[in-house]
């Protein structure tokens, strides 16, 4: 019924070099097939398309991740292809019918257990969810707000399925009967309202796909970003070494590396500190150092208010 999406990864996965960084650190795509299936349902499929391109891209190119973007009026059978209807009890705008989100659904969970035994299931990496209920999130305002913990958790699953609605949303019997199937997560991505859940649902698969083994380059480089262990980034330079009279912080050509980290350190710490104090409230392990160098910016920054 739904034919897979130009976006589908019907392809073998690529034949992996010896030196692509990429399958190293066990990531090996042949071996245990994709370590995620992602399904989204949207009445725009086409706004996902930019999910093909670069890393996210390059990941479903590889067979690391199976990505499949469903069209929801595939699964209606009226001459015009019919997903909404007014709200029972009356009110503003429109809502999205149960059935077409049913049929959807049941097809992506079909899909799923006629794919056992070369699916994810089967891979050795297979998070919590593996054997059991797929996690279905529907991005809706009314949700939970989307952090950097929920995408690691998201990350150690082995299927997603993405319900994007548009209008008011869905007919709330579906979501419950979905959450006989699923592990149903409604989710937000912050406190402002979209139209729909097409852009929210990009950037969960962005942050979450990125924590994947083998979809982005460079491990290390997930490891000292913002958010990742609670704290913003450093400030970052590069050359020239003075930029329309601009110099870099000279400590970061000494070639001291102890007070290199010392000095990246003590600048996230400052910049969470004036941005995101509710973030630092949350942390726990916060070393003497880094207790004294808050100390340090905060009298510096009373000093200055005086
Ligand atoms: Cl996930 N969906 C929609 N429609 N609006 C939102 C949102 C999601 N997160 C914030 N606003």
């Amino acid at each position: 019924m739904s034919e897979p999406s130009p976006m589908t990864d019907s392809d073998t996965p690529a034949e992996a070099t010896g030196s692509d960084p990429v399958t190293q650190g066990g990531a090996s795509a042949e071996a245990v097939g994709p370590q995620m299936s992602i399904d989204v349902v949207s009445i725009f499929p086409e706004y996902l398309a930019g999910l093909q391109l670069s890393l996210i891209g390059k990941a479903v190119d590889r067979g690391q991740l199976s990505l499949d973007v469903h069209d929801l009026r595939d699964f209606t059978f009226d001459r015009h292809n019919t997903v909404d209807d007014s709200p029972y009890g009356g009110g503003a705008g429109m809502v999205m019918k149960a059935e077409p989100w049913a049929l959807a659904l049941e097809h992506i969970l079909a899909g799923r257990s006629s794919a056992e035994g070369e699916g994810p299931e089967s891979a050795q990496s297979a998070g919590p969810a593996a054997g059991g209920k797929p996690t279905l999130i529907v991005p809706s305002p009314a949700g939970q707000v989307f952090d950097q913990r929920i995408a690691e958790d998201l990350a150690a699953r082995d299927h997603l399925v993405f319900a994007c609605g548009r209008y008011e949303g869905i007919d709330q019997r579906v979501i419950d009967w979905a959450g006989e199937h699923f592990d149903l997560l409604p989710m937000s991505i912050g406190d402002y309202v979209l139209n729909g859940g097409e852009v929210a649902s990009m950037v969960m698969i962005e942050a979450v796909s990125r924590l994947i083994p083998g979809v982005i380059g460079n491990p290390k480089s997930l490891t000292e970003e913002s958010h990742e262990d609670g704290l913003l980034e450093y400030p970052i330079y590069t050359k020239p070494a003075n930029w329309r009279g601009r110099d870099v912080p000279e400590i970061l050509l000494s070639g001291n590396h102890a007070a290199i980290a010392r000095w990246r350190r003590d600048r996230r710490l400052e910049r969470t500190a004036e941005v995101r104090p509710d973030l630092l409230e949350r942390l726990d392990d916060l070393s003497k150092d880094d207790l004294a160098a808050l100390q340090r910016f905060e009298s510096e920054r009373s000093t200055v208010t005086e």
